[in-house]
């Protein structure tokens, strides 16, 4: 051994001294050990491939290494790649698989590889699918790449940072090159927008930190990012999932990225891609499909914390009609409830029978009425509810006892959604709510889960703890720290609400257990996740209907079951912002139909950004105005201009409620997000990669709000190709390679542009979504500005939609493709419908077709429906006119036309097919 230079020996100390200084107070962790060898390599039973992974040398930081590691990797399709690294010698925990069905890998006494690996510097590969898997055996690191491009994804071969497996401290990193764009990594309020930034660490564990905390980890856990390169011409995405569930720390460094992690395994999933919309497939083929949404759903959503009585809130349903703003649900949060305990009502504020009367005013016009339900069940041996809990043992336990918390009623006790019983009790306790006040949907909060005392606590003698608001969220119980085990006090401290608090601070003691001998330090992040399964099933099992469930906390796997709102946010200029870049990133996360308190929770916004909102929150999936108890009332009828914005934006969404309704189905289906970033349309233009002020619904619809105080334009970014806006139709962008235009955005205005090749079925709009599903369709067709030739596609999903399933094949429901071209002045639009008897059984018609774009003289001739001439269909007229079409790259200006067919009598249900020469 040679002795340390003195002077070398110094220099170390500093820089540790400065590592030490800096935000974490965590020993670098990189280094900590030379990672593993592949002793042995064989063929599963199952055709992947298993290999045993011996530690090189021990260290003690974090706790001693697991020796022996089984490494199991599958091409479990065409797409996606699985690669697992666990103990060998015993089980870890892991995602339960009956929460996120998935295949099981081989057990561990199938994981002794019996080809041992001779030569140390092997690089080998496992093919079979479009992601190949190479990996070296000493260290043993795996890389991931594309078949076709030969692309490497991923690749754990890194200089700085080797493979760790601990009991309580997973580390691995991925080089990546500079150039990637990443996204995901949530749930987190990004101040830098939608692209992950190099910076803090993303921290993920279920956090009830309100949204306002930047760079946090807050009420979900989404360990899933995509990563979008551009090769020049083109582009290729893929997606990256570690399916894990303890909290994590995952630092993205611009060229690589270090996951550390305190428990489980490793569990990745690589989705190939290409194309952001195959990721989001892929992915949500493996986690789950996005719930299906009743029609509602997508009307105008009214909640506030405080309605103190029923009479405030008939007065708000009243004062949205009177200002003729569209409403369709009306919420109640906790106010409803007696002492704060759920399931229950409030004698004197929310008399049932006041209650029932009121409901059933609202349902025969078609409006919904959704309540909160809060996970913490009250300690009270009156109370029903928590009785039945207690016999039928549903409770998360901590030393044998059910783990006391506080939450609005006082004391409570968590149930526990990991057991089997648990979720029949919870079933039983939806039926018998939902037979007291017939609701439509339910809304569970603070279910990361939120607790406002922290340790072992109990009911303190003689003290009555306050209930409710105001006083309610301070702890009143007498609590003890806890930080006797590992499980409360782990080695790695992943940073906890944004400043390394205690994992178990306001939340469950992570020592606590589930069934099952489960510990609460590993599922912790699947507590809200867990409560939408069993909340799914409870409503499922009622008048089967599809359920809707709105969801704070969310993991995995949760788009299924519910639908997710961003939590408490600002009333600010910056929260509007993030709301976008949130609202993007839900969407690939699998949970589609989001939105955020649209003029913010708390505090109260200026009368300029609640117009700026609700411009915005119109177009959210999930679109509802929320406020926190200390806030002022912000209806949006509060303030005539924003009554005036409301009517506007609002009655735009009405109008395209079919649209919506067709890009849930499209949700549903294949898994592309209602809500998209531009790139998903415009993979290869790199200029919208981050772009985080502007969205698309679908693939051809993009709004561009204002959300700057004071701003009366916009500068919006239009990728190539024509843009027609919503607000006229009459004026168009269109440029080669994409521009920037600056638009004028009174305060009631908001820009919506329909992109070219899409047709948009639109209706007439309405108070409510019941009514205005029933008015006649308008089809608007979009071709290239000016082209001879091009074409365009739509399409329009309709069903029975509170029928459980959404799928076509049931009897309930229509699909139909439109589609249109122009040739040479010959232009044609028709449409193919499959199972079009739900259509005309309920007698939807199309009533006009607007095509726009066409060149020509304005003179149209030889207009022909079904091969007869339109003139035989009664009150159709045709009409054109000229409009000024700009090229946004010269300024250039030039004519278009628009050619309208109205009074038409189009059943939906029926293939059609219009014909006309352009003279
Ligand atoms: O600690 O139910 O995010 O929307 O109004 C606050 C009262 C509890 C938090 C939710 C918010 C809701 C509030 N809840």
């Amino acid at each position: 051994m040679v002795s340390p230079n003195p002077s070398l020996f110094f220099t170390l100390l500093l820089l540790s001294v400065a590592v030490a200084s800096s935000s974490s107070s965590q020993p670098n962790a990189t280094n900590i050990g030379q990672g593993y060898r592949l002793i042995s390599v064989e063929e599963a039973p199952d055709g992947g491939l298993i290999g045993l992974l011996q530690v090189n040398k021990k260290t003690k930081i974090y706790g001693p290494d697991i020796p022996l590691l089984r490494f199991y990797a599958k091409h479990e399709t065409d797409n996606r790649l699985r690669v697992q690294i666990t103990d060998a010698t015993k089980p870890r925990w892991e995602v339960p698989y009956n929460l996120l069905p998935r295949e099981q890998p081989p057990p561990l006494t199938q994981s002794i590889g019996r080809k041992s690996i001779k030569n140390p510097i092997t690089v080998s590969e496992y093919s079979g699918s479009e992601l190949l898997l190479s990996y070296t055996s000493n260290p043993f690191t795996f890389a991931v790449k594309r078949k076709s491009n030969g692309e490497t994804l991923f690749d754990t071969n890194s200089l700085f940072s080797s493979l760790v497996f601990k009991d309580q401290y997973l580390e691995i990193s991925t080089k990546l090159p500079k150039d990637a764009s990443l996204y995901g990594l949530g749930e987190n309020t990004q101040p830098h927008g939608i692209k992950l930034y190099p910076s803090d660490p993303y921290t993920l564990y279920t956090t009830d930190i309100s949204a306002i905390n930047l760079n946090a980890d807050l009420y979900g856990s989404h360990p899933v990012y995509m990563d979008l390169r551009n090769n020049g011409d083109s582009a290729s995405a893929h997606a990256v999932l570690l399916l894990n569930s303890n909290g994590m720390d995952v630092f993205y460094k611009g060229t690589s990225l270090t996951y550390k992690v305190i428990g489980g395994v490793f569990d990745f999933y690589f989705f190939s891609g290409p194309s952001p919309l195959n990721v989001v497939d892929q992915y949500t083929s493996f986690i789950g499909r996005p719930a299906p949404m009743p029609y509602w759903a997508f009307g105008f959503h009214q909640c506030r914390w405080g309605y103190h009585n029923l009479s405030v809130v008939e007065d708000v349903v009243e004062n949205y009609k009177k200002a003729q703003i569209p409403l369709d649900v009306i919420w109640n949060d906790d106010d409803h409830m007696d002492g704060h305990k759920d399931f229950t009502l409030n004698p004197v504020n929310y008399p049932r029978p006041k209650l029932l009367n009121f409901l059933d005013r609202i349902h025969k016009i078609g409006m919904k009425y959704i309540v909160i339900i809060d996970p913490g069940i009250a300690v009270n041996s009156s109370y029903g509810v928590y009785q039945r809990g207690l016999a039928n043992d549903v409770f998360i336990k901590y030393e044998g006892e059910p783990f006391l918390a506080q939450v609005w009623p006082g004391a409570v006790n968590f149930p526990d959604f990991l057991n089997p019983k648990t979720v029949s009790w919870w079933g039983d306790e939806v039926r018998r709510f939902h037979e007291l006040v017939p609701v439509d949907g339910l809304w569970i909060d603070m279910n990361e889960a939120s607790n406002f005392c922290s340790g072992k606590c109990k009911i303190p003698k003689g003290k009555i703890c306050p209930s409710g608001t105001g006083p309610g969220w301070i702890c009143c119980l007498d609590c003890k720290n806890i930080t006797k085990t590992r499980w409360d006090d782990p080695p790695y401290k992943i940073n906890a609400s944004g400043t390394q608090v205690p994992i178990g601070y306001k939340t469950i003691a992570t020592s606590a257990v589930h069934y099952n001998g489960v510990l609460e330090y590993d599922a912790h992040s699947l507590y809200g996740f867990s409560q939408s399964i069993a909340t799914h099933k409870a409503l499922q099992g009622l008048q089967g209907k599809r359920p809707f469930i709105l969801s704070r906390s969310t993991y995995v796997g949760s788009g299924k079951y519910a639908a997710h709102w961003t939590g408490d946010n600002q009333g600010t200029w910056e929260n509007l912002r993030y709301s976008i870049s949130t609202m993007l990133n839900f969407g690939i996360f699998g949970v589609p139909m989001v939105g955020s308190d649209i003029c913010g929770f708390y505090p109260q916004p200026t009368e300029e950004l609640c117009n700026r909102w609700i411009e915005v929150g119109a177009f959210y999936p999930f679109s509802r105005d929320h406020a926190n108890y200390y806030s002022p009332r912000q209806e949006l009828y509060q303030w005539e201009s924003v009554a005036q914005s409301a009517r506007n934006a609002l009655g735009i969404r009405y109008k395209l409620l079919p649209y919506l309704y067709t890009l849930s189905y499209e949700a549903h289906v294949s898994g592309a997000p209602i809500a998209r970033p531009l790139f998903f349309s415009f993979p290869t233009y790199t200029e919208c990669y981050g772009l985080s002020t502007q969205f698309l619904l679908g693939s051809s619809l993009m709004i561009s709000p204002v959300l700057e105080q004071g701003k009366i334009q916009v500068k919006a970014l239009f990728p190539p190709g024509s843009w027609y806006s919503l607000l006229d139709w009459t004026s168009t962008i269109s440029s080669k390679n994409g521009v920037y235009v600056t638009l004028d955005a009174p305060l009631h205005v908001v820009n919506v542009h329909l992109y070219q090749n899409a047709i948009l079925p639109m209706q007439r709009g309405g108070m409510i979504s019941k009514e205005a599903r029933t008015t006649p369709f308008t089809l608007i067709v979009a071709f290239p500005a000016g082209a001879t030739q091009g074409e365009a596609k739509g399409n329009l999903y309709l069903d029975e939609d509170e029928q459980p399933e959404m799928q076509l094949g049931n009897g309930y429901s229509t699909y139909v493709d439109f589609q249109a071209t122009v040739k040479q002045g010959a232009v044609k639009v028709w449409s193919e419908v499959q199972e079009g008897k739900f259509a005309l059984d309920k007698g939807f018609t199309i009533e006009a077709i607007s095509v726009l774009g066409l060149d020509g003289s304005g003179v149209i001739s030889e207009v022909e429906i079904d091969g007869k001439p339109l003139m035989s269909v009664t009150n159709a007229t045709v009409s054109t006119s000229q409009h000024v079409h700009l090229d946004g790259e010269n300024n250039g200006e030039s004519k278009i036309i628009m050619v309208g067919l109205t009074g038409l009598n189009i059943p939906v249900g029926r293939n059609f097919a219009m014909t006309w020469k352009m003279g």
